[in-house]
């Protein structure tokens, strides 16, 4: 396949959102709150244009605190309506719902004075893979309606989800760019769970991400691993360290670097090499602004 990480569903769900866009009062755009960039797809962003939008950073537990504030800062400055939340503990949850409810509120009251029947406020929610789409539409509808799960790619089909009497939801397949070309991108989103573990090189990942703890969660990442000082090593020493650490062996007592690179990521993905954002706000202005 030459776009591993773009299956059939993704190409049928851009058709689809192109399809009930007319229908949509409000777009919910789910980014993941390490990755508030790298996460916005622009084949998304080139379906909605200027449809009303809110954004919500999800996975907020798992990115740097201050970094996150940083970012909603950013968002907020064009008047955009951004929550970060954490939909694990349904943190954030409520003033996202109330968000949604007074736009609701607002759409049903200028129907009213169309004299249009009233309808349901309907929400269609977008993002990439593994973002955290579903859980936050079961936080909103108080219920599981819609799966959830640890890999990219849970949903693969539209599904609408009633919320009370006045509003749907529509909870749609993540989706990426068939044409990403950055390999900064590409190990962004593979270290932060967007991309299916057949579609990039794990160890390679692994090796980007750790020199990145190195840098940001020094203590962290020695204290996780039991390991003593590594501030002169490379990616590639540090696997070799954990799988060590691990009982990561290969036949002959050789360290099985795969094995160790799954662990790894495994962690990074559950928070316990700390929160970290891999998206700096500082980095570029122009890219937040574009936002
Ligand atoms: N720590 C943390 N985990 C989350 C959060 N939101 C979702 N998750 C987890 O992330 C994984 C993906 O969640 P889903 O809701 O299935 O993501 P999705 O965007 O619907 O994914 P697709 O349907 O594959 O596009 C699951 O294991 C969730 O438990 C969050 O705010 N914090
Ligand atoms: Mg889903």
């Amino acid at each position: 396949m030459k776009f591993p990480w773009f299956p059939g569903h993704m190409a049928r769900a851009k058709q689809t959102m192109k399809l009930h866009l007319s229908g949509i009062d409000l777009i919910i755009e789910v980014l993941d709150a390490r990755i508030p960039r790298t996460s916005r797809n622009p084949d998304i962003k080139g379906i909605i244009k200027n449809r009303s939008r809110v954004v919500v950073l999800a996975k907020h537990d798992l990115a740097d605190p201050k970094e996150t504030e940083t970012w909603l800062r950013i968002l907020r400055a064009d008047g955009l309506k951004c929550y970060a939340i954490d939909a694990e503990t349904g943190e954030g949850v409520d003033d996202v719902v109330h968000g949604i409810s007074s736009l609701a509120s607002e759409t049903m009251l200028k129907l009213a004075g169309r004299q249009r029947r009233p309808r349901p406020f309907r929400v269609m929610v977008v993002g990439i893979p593994n973002v955290g789409k579903s859980s936050l539409i079961n936080r909103i509808a108080g219920r599981k309606s819609a799966k959830t799960g640890a890999k990219p790619g849970i949903t693969t089909g539209k599904q609408w989800i009633r919320v009370g009497r006045a509003i749907e939801l529509l909870d749609m397949p993540g989706v990426l760019s068939p044409r990403m070309d950055d390999p900064e991108d590409i190990f962004k989103l593979a270290a932060t769970g967007a991309l299916t573990e057949d579609s990039f090189d794990e160890v390679a990942v692994a090796e980007g991400l750790l020199e990145v703890i190195q840098d940001k969660a020094y203590n962290t990442l020695i204290a996780r691993y039991k390991i003593g000082d590594i501030h002169d090593q490379s990616g590639h020493a540090i696997l070799r360290l954990i799988g060590e650490k691990r009982g990561c062996l290969g036949s002959g007592g050789v360290i099985d670097v795969s094995r160790a690179a799954v662990i790894v990521l495994s962690e990074f993905k559950k928070g316990l090499l700390g929160r970290l954002t891999l998206d700096s706000p500082a980095v570029s202005e122009s890219g937040a602004e574009s936002q």
